[in-house]
């Protein structure tokens, strides 16, 4: 078989074929002839890795050298994905893998099954800071994005008799062979203890914390390679280690065994799971500890890296910008207060005013319940440092506040770092936009809402403070890389691969949206994808479904507001009019959801396990399942979205309007031709404007709508005006799908006709109606095909390279910095 003669960035195909073998047996120490599986995947790994390395180590001379203000996002969670694939593609050494690994023997998808992604996330918000870290670097802009190594990351989920099962993801058991180890960086990071004046200060307001618990906080770093450039930026993540005094020498003597091992273990618990359960106190503290740990870690860094090329405290902010990814890194703005003012003695203004220069906060939610509190009890025990600067910070603030609106107690009130009922709290969003430069929402509704709604009376305080910058998602990960086909044929209508980088060049595809020929390859390509996806719900389910059934896709999180229960009752109509009319000529659909459920949230456990009971009672009838499988696939994670967002058709965005701040995975499925059906919530009304109504399935109450509804509303009204809408919930209330079991599925029944929270109730006829609208559209295949064509074509715009631009624009003002080649 001929092989690739040519010299790439890559380098030659002998030089890797070399480099292979040695790693192999200098890395692995092995040989060819007995060289396990995993012993292949991790020699190509470190193979691989090694040809960014140059690049790492040109990134971080060519930003010595420049020495320019530095991104630092600070973030309780990245998503990173797998980093094979993606890293064969950015070192251009993809083409040398096929040919070498048939000469060996093996598949690339055989070693790339021992590619683990690391869960370092739960959603959205984690896959968002991956996807910023990405264009970050395909940008040459200087960051580093700061995390923890959780030793445990988001649970695998399986299901048993239907029900979520969590069992622990032990992302390194194998070993991780794209994190590289940085023990010099180590830190100690306090806990608890006590404060005491400083001596010589009049002001009071410097103090000396006394920790009575010290912890280490050992970093390794992972690199974050840019797309088309040798920029390679890193990913630092710190897990905790015991100091080294915590191992009780004299206790392990006596035979106290579990004793002697119990600081270590304490000390070691706070970088041991993703988001402990906090349900009881000491998962809350642990939390606390958590987040405390992260951003102690990473401020002691950044002085660190700081110090490499500056002196003295004035030029911080203009070397420093720390972008806080949500409320959990926000202790960081305390913590840079007691270290500016305790530890290196600014006094109190000065330091003041250099931290709110440094930091910026990106609000990611609008529900109330999900603004994250402390209680003051808490905070007092575990970091009482930080109380009393959280209490000065506040005393300030206040002054400002009463200055501007005197003798408005009220406002003071509501503004207030604190809360003061029902018991003393933290509010740390309060927090973040006080100490912050720039807030900033993740879409225009969503900010809009923030600037009306919950922060409302800051944006009327400080509104030159409050920026929107939409999300976006990086199309290497989720074209290129999970829609190879799709790539290709883009590329060759547009003749170059320039759209990866620029992706609004995609608008050029509109022209060929009248072009048969080109739909009749778009419409094979998600073909071939959809018998890509159904080998997978095959393997992983059982459940045989036809490709050339309409895809109808609802990936994300279990949630009440993104109302998978209003998906739930559209499928269960569609059944009940199979088995009504048999005869009937309905379009073929295969429902997919996919999405984990927190431990903790029962009813989202329980609605998993309807969907999963529904699934088996359409799946085994044999009249409706002609028609329509139903199919929730098992652990639901950034790989098997690369799987299932390359094979839909129909995008379900279907939260109720006003409560999901963005969205991304609405982009990421317009980007691979999924048609969206969805409300006038988050993104999804910058996608439709964009891709225009007549290529959107739009539906329901707007945002205001909603509102208004909520203060006179009866669920139960909707349930018994609607026969089908009835017929749904009866048929769920009478057990058909619990095997006649009535009490099994009571309290999902229940909620909907009891409070029905997110008006699901209100909008189920507009969206059958709608769905009834998708079915006809769906017939006429040219009719569809052209739609899917103009929604990929006419979302460049949501590419994360144009959200980073707007916040290097409107809040970060860095340069990139140029890295000189390969
Ligand atoms: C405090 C703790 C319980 C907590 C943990 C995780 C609170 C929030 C979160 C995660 C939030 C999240 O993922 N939000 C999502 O962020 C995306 C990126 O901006 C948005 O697209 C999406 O609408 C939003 O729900």
């Amino acid at each position: 078989r001929p092989r690739p003669k040519m010299r790439t960035v890559g380098g030659t195909l002998e030089a890797f074929e070399q480099d292979l073998i040695s790693n192999l047996y200098y890395q692995r120490g092995t040989t060819l002839e007995s060289a396990s599986g995993p012993d292949g995947y991790h020699t190509l790994a470190v193979t691989v890795r090694d040809r960014l390395v140059g690049r790492y180590a040109r990134t971080a001379a060519a930003h010595y050298q420049a020495n320019p203000r530095f991104v630092y996002y600070l973030s309780a969670e990245y998503l990173l994905g797998r980093q094979l694939r993606q890293n064969l593609l950015y070192t251009g050494t993809e083409q040398f893998v096929r040919p070498i690994a048939e000469d060996l023997g093996v598949s690339l998808e055989e070693l790339e099954a021992y590619d683990v992604e690391p869960g370092l996330g739960n959603g959205g918000l984690g896959r968002l800071a991956a996807c910023l870290l990405d264009s970050m670097a395909t940008l040459d802009i200087p960051a580093v994005g700061y995390g923890i190594r959780y030793e445990f990351g988001i649970f695998k989920q399986a299901f048993r008799d239907g029900a979520q099962v969590e069992r622990p993801d032990d992302w390194t058991f194998y070993g991780n062979p794209w994190e590289f180890p940085a023990p010099d960086d180590r830190q100690v990071v306090g806990f608890y203890g006590s404060t005491a004046p400083a001596l010589d200060d009049p002001s009071g307001l410097r103090r000396q914390w006394t920790p009575a618990e010290t912890v280490r906080g050992e970093p390794s770093h992972m690199l974050v390679p840019g797309y088309g450039t040798p920029t390679v930026n890193i990913i630092r993540l710190w897990q905790a280690r015991a100091s080294r005094e915590s191992f009780d020498l004299s206790r392990f003597g006596a035979g106290q065994y579990k004793e002697a091992v119990e600081d270590i273990v304490q000390a070691e618990n706070i970088s041991k799971v993703l988001y402990p359960d906090d349900s009881t106190e000491q998962g809350r503290e642990l939390r606390l500890k958590q987040q405390y740990f992260l951003v102690a870690c990473s401020l002691r860094d950044i002085i660190r890296r700081y110090r490499l090329r500056n002196t003295g405290w004035d030029a911080f902010p203009a070397k420093v910008v720390i972008q806080l990814n949500d409320t959990h890194p926000v202790m960081a703005i305390t913590e840079l207060m007691r270290l500016l003012v305790d530890e290196y003695r600014l006094d109190w203004d000065l330091a003041w005013s250099i931290t709110r220069r440094t930091f910026n906060y990106t609000c990611h939610t609008l529900l109330p319940e999900a603004l994250e509190t402390w209680s003051v009890e808490l905070l007092e025990r575990l970091l009482p440092r930080h109380m009393e600067i959280i209490y000065s910070i506040n005393h300030f603030f206040l002054q400002e506040v009463a200055a501007t609106y005197p003798g408005d107690l009220d406002k003071m009130r509501r503004l207030s770092i604190i809360q003061e009922y029902p018991e003393k709290r933290v509010r740390m969003a309060h927090l973040a936009v006080v100490g912050s430069t720039a807030v900033n929402g993740v879409a225009e509704l969503h900010t809009r809402l923030l600037a009306e709604t919950t922060l409302r009376d800051f944006a009327e305080l400080w509104p030159q403070k409050f920026h929107n910058v939409t999300n976006g998602v990086t199309p290497r990960r989720f074209v290129r890389l999970a829609n190879p086909r799709l790539s290709e044929l883009i590329t060759e209508r547009l003749g170059d691969e320039g759209w990866l980088t620029d992706l609004e060049r995609l608008d050029r595809l509109a022209g060929a949206a009248d072009d048969p020929a080109f739909l009749e390859r778009w419409r094979e390509v998600k073909r071939l994808n959809k018998v890509d996806l159904t080998h997978q719900v095959e393997r992983s389910t059982g459940v045989v479904v036809d490709p050339d059934a309409l895809c109808d896709v609802m990936i994300k999180r279990f949630h009440e507001y993104k109302r998978q229960h209003l998906k739930l009752l559209h499928v269960i109509t569609l059944f009940n009019r199979l088995r009504e009319m048999p005869e009937m000529d309905m379009v073929p659909r295969t429902v997919l959801f996919g999405g984990k459920a927190a431990p903790g949230y029962h009813a989202m456990k329980l609605l998993i396990r309807l969907v999963n009971a529904v699934a088996e009672t359409v799946n085994t009838d044999p009249v409706v399942s002609r028609h329509l499988k139903v199919v929730l696939l098992p652990d639901y994670n950034v790989s098997r979205a690369q799987v299932i967002i390359p094979a839909a058709d129909l995008s379900e965005q279907i939260s109720l309007a006003g409560k999901e701040a963005s969205g991304t995975g609405n982009m990421k499925l317009a980007l691979n031709g999924a048609v969206t059906i969805g409300t006038l919530d988050g993104a999804n009304i910058e996608i439709r404007d964009r891709v225009g109504a007549e290529n959107f399935f739009l539906f329901g109450l707007d945002a205001q709508q909603a509102v208004d509804l909520r203060r006179h509303y009866e669920p139960r009204a909707y349930y018994e005006r609607d026969p089908e809408l009835r017929a749904a919930v009866d048929a769920i209330a009478s057990g058909v799908f619990a095997k006649g079991d009535r009490s099994l599925f009571a309290p999902v029944v229940d909620a909907m006709l009891g409070r029905d929270e997110y008006l699901a109730l209100a909008d189920y006829r507009a969206y059958v109606e709608c769905q009834d609208a998708v079915a006809t559209a769906w017939r006429d295949r040219d009719r569809w095909t052209r739609m899917s064509v103009l929604n990929a074509a006419r979302t460049g715009f949501f590419s994360s390279d144009r959200t980073v631009r707007e916040y290097c624009d409107k809040i970060w003002r860095v340069d990139p910095v140029r890295v000189e080649p390969d």
